[in-house]
């Protein structure tokens, strides 16, 4: 099957499952990537900016628990802004960047080759359903880096999944730095996910526009609403498109009908505590986690040892 087929495959399946779902991989065409910029500079929205502060408050003990650092894996690395301002401190002899984009990730690591001639540097195409398997570096002591709580986006079971590969590659030396999201006032958390600017509305339709041009679909981003929750029991935001009227959207070998008030589930946000982290990178072979928070314990940076 080709690569195109695959992802129409998966759209149509996902349309028409029993509770419809759009991956949230495909927020991310030109404009969605552009609006995740803006929602990280909204006030309500506290993880990207309080991340920062964290990693800035704490950046000569985090250096000091990541040691030596022969290869900086940069997990999603996009523009690579948040992994070259650790470059100072923790001084990697070589940078990877992996992201599914390869054009714009090259030329993010052009730019920054410039900046730092001393770094080895290289640019990966890499989506992070693929194994995790870097053959080139073995025995070199690796530092994945996996920031922005990227890792809400993935169910418990396959974040754990996950945290096993990155221990297992890590062959005993090297570990992951990683920034997640922690469990909080329920309104905060509301705040964040449901912007009074509406920009988290605009990223939530614009999945649509994307579905049109992938599979040649006809939905009309009037007929749907952003719906943000937090669900308590589950620990996790949920993001749903919500049909205003009954819908029916079509394509080139199907179509399918939405009444109204019918939910298209678009992303989950897993927030964890410190210690249910933790224990998770432990459960998943880590030996040891390191953890520095903000004073309001809104987000937490993780270093876990391999
Ligand atoms: C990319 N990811 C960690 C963001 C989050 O908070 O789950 C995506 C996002 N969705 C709505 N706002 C931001």
């Amino acid at each position: 099957m080709t690569q195109a087929s695959d992802t129409t495959q998966e759209i149509i399946s996902g349309l028409q499952a029993s509770t419809p779902s759009i991956s949230p991989k495909f927020f991310y065409d030109d404009i969605g990537s552009r609006l995740f910029e803006v929602i990280t500079l909204l006030d309500e929205y506290y993880p990207s900016r309080t991340e920062k502060s964290i990693m800035e408050a704490n950046s000569q003990a985090i250096a000091l628990a990541v040691g030596q650092c022969d290869v900086l894996l940069d997990l999603g690395a996009g523009n690579c802004a948040k992994a070259s301002a650790l470059f100072d401190s923790i001084k990697p002899k070589q940078y990877r960047a992996l992201d599914i984009s390869k054009a714009f990730l090259e030329s993010a690591v052009a730019d920054l080759q410039k900046r730092f001639p001393m770094i080895e540097m290289q640019a990966q195409a890499f989506d992070l359903i693929q194994p995790l398997d870097f053959p080139d570096l073995i025995n070199q002591r690796k530092t994945f880096f996996y920031p922005g709580s990227s890792i809400g986006n993935f169910d418990t079971e396959s974040a754990k999944r996950f945290f096993e590969n990155i221990a297992k590659v890590c062959q005993g030396a090297g570990g992951l730095l990683i920034g997640v999201d922690l469990i909080k006032d329920r309104e905060v958390l509301h705040r964040a996910y449901n912007d009074s600017l509406g920009v988290t509305s605009a990223f939530n339709l614009n999945a649509l526009l994307h579905i049109n041009r992938l599979i040649n679909a006809n939905f009309d981003v009037r007929d749907w609403e952003h719906h943000a929750i937090f669900n308590e029991s589950l620990s996790r935001i949920e993001m749903y498109l919500r049909a205003v009227r009954d819908v029916q959207v079509s394509w080139p070998s199907g179509k399918q009908s939405f009444q109204k008030d019918a939910l298209i589930h678009t992303e989950n946000s897993y927030k964890y505590t410190i210690a249910n982290f933790t224990q998770m990178l432990l459960d998943a072979g880590f030996k040891s986690a390191q953890t520095w928070t903000d004073s309001n314990s809104h987000f937490l940076v993780c270093y876990a040892s391999a």
